[in-house]
């Protein structure tokens, strides 16, 4: 056993400071009971992350608190915790009310992993809202730091028997995966501290490496782009019955400009397993990530890179061994796209779904179109669900025939529905300014007006009704999954960015840079030229991604290790 002064010379912080945490309550409560800082201190700051909570300060206002030596605007985002993207309309009340009356912001924004974030709580108000989400049966343990993320699920709403059964899933192996420390109720519920030994069973004192995100994907939907995940199950079903899955190991999609000891990577097949064996995969692939993962290198510590350390055959025999399965041979299933399908769709029970776009996934009323008032006003009396989206829009399910009507016109009168463009419908980005600490240019706030100058190119080229998936993300962390894109752009600094090409419509190609460093005036014009080109040059029902990738515009990506960087 090693001693914490040896582990922290060769282990990074993050090591140290969970070790030391007993079991992430750190200084916490302390922390919240001292009125100089809006923020946390020491390695409070990280901890707090364990239980779903980032600690930000508004970057607009940075320069100017700064100048009048002030604190920077300090306030925490808080994650929830939603397997599957489903929350009651009822529930939805509650987090609406409490966005309006206790941000900063009075937003609620969709992320693309199914779930939603508040931003902007003080520190005085985080208990109000952990408390908040107890009394509505939710939470925000396991949605950031070096645990299993959100559980995201197909949200597909024709399928929805299939679909039951695996949001069922979602929301086991979500439980089975939590951290089992008892800091977060007595912490934040005011749970009085049980004098008993915590214990880790699954995911250990020092929990695991790095972030770890997890999908179950119903075929031919690939809608929670499952190749940018670690840990991925691709059910099959016989007799509209899930029979078993496929398990895929090892996506993720970030890098560090300029350091090539950090790529993308695709989640690849380890086989296939029966229904009943995906508790004990699933404990096999995270207790081996957790053992295995390197612990000295955030920037090498994903599954992807334990599993280019290790070699995919040698992580596959451990898996198989701590399983006590052998993997059998990939069941064939394909995908047909990744895009929600908008408007209204009967389920198989008879009941109606309405999926709504949510530009970048922010719930907010801007203009005509007042989206966080009609949703509130669809809540206060719809009694099914609404359904989040891993493309960050929302699906308002579970809708009788008596109740569609009602929904229709509010969704009318409120703005909820607009003719856009494909384009615009299949776009994506990441938070970015003025929240995000990490980010390097816009993204949210630069998309809705990208857009209307690239519809302009299409039309021009009299390809405006077609789809071309295109996603912006303020760094190369690439939280808007950019790299799995046609048309992908990641921030370098204040407005540039590098652009890339060549993702395809499924979701399983990594887009290849295409020019580096450039500003968004640059990118435009080099999408006049690639979009005539397309729209004159193609073959027929030739996608915009694969129409780049035969022409050559850019290089295919065929082993990110090596082609990424070249
Ligand atoms: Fe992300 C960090 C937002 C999905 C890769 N991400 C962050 C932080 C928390 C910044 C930070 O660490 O301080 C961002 C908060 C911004 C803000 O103000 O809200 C942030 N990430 C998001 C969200 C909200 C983007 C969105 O617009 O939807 C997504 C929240 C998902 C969720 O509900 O859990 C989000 N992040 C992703 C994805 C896409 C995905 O998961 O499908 C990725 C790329 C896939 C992957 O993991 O490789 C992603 N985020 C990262 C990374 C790079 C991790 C790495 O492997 O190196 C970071 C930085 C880090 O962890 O150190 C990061
Ligand atoms: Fe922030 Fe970068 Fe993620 Fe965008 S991609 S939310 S800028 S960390």
């Amino acid at each position: 056993m090693k001693t914490i002064k040896q582990l922290s010379k060769q282990c990074t912080p993050e090591e140290y400071i969970k070790k030391n945490s007993n079991y992430l309550r750190g200084t916490i409560s302390e922390d919240l009971k001292n009125n100089i800082t809006n923020g946390f201190t020491g390695d409070n700051f990280s901890l707090i992350r364990f239980h779903g909570m980032y600690q930000q300060d508004d970057r607009d206002l940075r320069k100017e608190r700064n100048m009048q030596k002030l604190e920077p605007r300090y306030a925490m985002m808080l994650r929830c915790r939603l397997p599957g993207g489903v929350i009651s309309a009822k529930k939805w009340s509650k987090i609406d009310f409490f966005a309006s009356k206790k941000t900063l912001y009075g937003t609620i924004r969709l992320t693309n992993r199914q779930t939603f974030q508040f931003h902007g709580i003080l520190k005085k108000h985080l208990k109000n809202a952990h408390k908040m989400l107890h009394e509505i049966e939710l939470d925000s343990l396991g949605t950031a730091n070096d645990v299993n993320r959100n559980v995201l699920c197909t949200s597909n709403p024709k399928q929805s028997l299939i679909h039951q059964q695996c949001y069922s899933l979602a929301q086991e192996i979500s439980n089975f995966l939590l951290p089992q420390t008892k800091a977060y109720a007595e912490i934040w519920l005011d749970k009085e501290k049980i004098a008993t030994t915590d214990k880790e069973p699954i995911l250990g004192k020092t929990y695991l490496p790095r972030k770890f995100k997890t999908t179950i994907v119903i075929p031919p939907y690939n809608d929670v782009d499952l190749y940018a995940n670690d840990m991925n199950f691709v059910v099959i079903v016989e007799n509209n019955e899930i029979i078993g899955c496929n398990v895929l190991v090892g996506g993720g999609l970030s890098f560090t400009h300029g350091n090539k000891r950090t790529w993308p990577f695709l989640a690849s097949a380890l086989g296939y397993i029966s229904i009943d064996k995906i508790i004990s995969v699933t404990k096999a692939i995270v207790t081996t990530q957790r053992d295995w993962g390197n612990r000295t290198d955030r920037k090498n510590a994903k599954t992807r890179y334990t599993i280019e350390k290790f070699g995919f055959n040698a992580f596959k025999e451990e898996v198989e061994k701590r399983a006590n399965i052998i993997f059998e041979p990939v069941r064939s299933y394909h995908f047909i796209e990744r895009g929600d399908l908008f408007g209204w769709k009967k389920s198989i029970n008879n009941d109606w779904s309405l999926t709504l776009f949510i530009q970048n996934g922010r719930i907010y009323d801007y203009g005509d179109q007042f989206i966080k008032s009609g949703l509130s006003k669809i809540a206060s009396f719809h009694t099914g669900n609404f359904r989040l989206t891993s493309n960050q829009n929302i699906i308002i399910s579970e809708v009788s025939d008596d109740n569609k009507k009602k929904i229709e016109e509010i969704a009318k009168s409120y703005g909820l529905v607009k003719k856009i463009s494909k384009l615009r419908e299949n776009s994506m980005s990441c938070v970015s300014f003025p929240t995000c600490p990490l980010a390097m240019a816009e993204a949210e706030r630069m998309l809705p007006n990208f857009i209307t100058q690239i519809e302009q190119i299409m039309l021009k080229y009299n390809v405006e009704n077609e789809v071309i998936i295109f996603r912006v993300s303020g760094c190369p962390n690439g939280c808007g999954r950019s790299l799995l894109s046609e048309i992908g752009l990641i921030g370098k600094s204040i407005g540039r960015y590098n652009m890339y090409i060549g993702g395809n419509r499924i979701g399983s190609r990594i887009a290849g840079m295409y020019k580096e460093n450039i500003t968004e005036k640059e990118i435009l014009s080099h999408l006049d030229f690639l979009i005539d080109n397309w729209a004159s040059d193609r073959n027929i029902q030739e996608d915009f991604g694969d129409f780049v990738i035969r022409k050559k515009f850019v290089k295919k990506i065929i082993n990110p290790i090596h082609d990424f960087w070249s």
